[in-house]
């Protein structure tokens, strides 16, 4: 079963086990839980992977539409590389191994890495 955790913003209050007369004291403690590490996963740009191939990447590992994908593709190949998504760190790797393996089984150069933010 899924353990459900509070929202990072929930106050939250931690009883104590005290006083003599068995009343639960509660104390107020200072918020520590911080959101997650995020990472954008990169397409690097290269001489011999077709455009037409990274469109199709682009389009089914990052679910964009054919127009978005196609505006990321030629942004990697005139700037040498482009953000295709901002994952946490599983999904982010995930994606990476994915596009990578796409990217080998149809033997292209293609690379693709992912970026700690901030
Ligand atoms: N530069 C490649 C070409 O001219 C196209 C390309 C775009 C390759 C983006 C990789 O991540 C890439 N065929």
């Amino acid at each position: 079963m899924a353990t459900k955790t509070p929202p990072p913003t929930a106050p939250r209050v931690k009883p104590i086990e005290e006083d003599g007369d068995g009343a639960v004291v509660l104390e107020r403690r200072p918020e520590k839980v911080k959101p997650p590490q995020m990472y954008q996963v990169v397409l690097l740009n290269d001489d011999y992977t077709p455009m037409e191939f990274v469109v199709v990447v682009i389009q089914e590992f990052f679910n964009k539409d054919r127009e978005t994908a196609t505006q990321i593709m030629l942004k990697i190949h005139l700037d040498g590389k482009g953000v295709c998504g901002v994952y946490s760190k599983d999904v982010a790797a995930t994606k990476v191994d994915q596009v990578t393996e796409a990217a080998k089984k149809s033997g292209h150069p293609l690379q693709c890495v992912s970026e700690p933010l901030n």
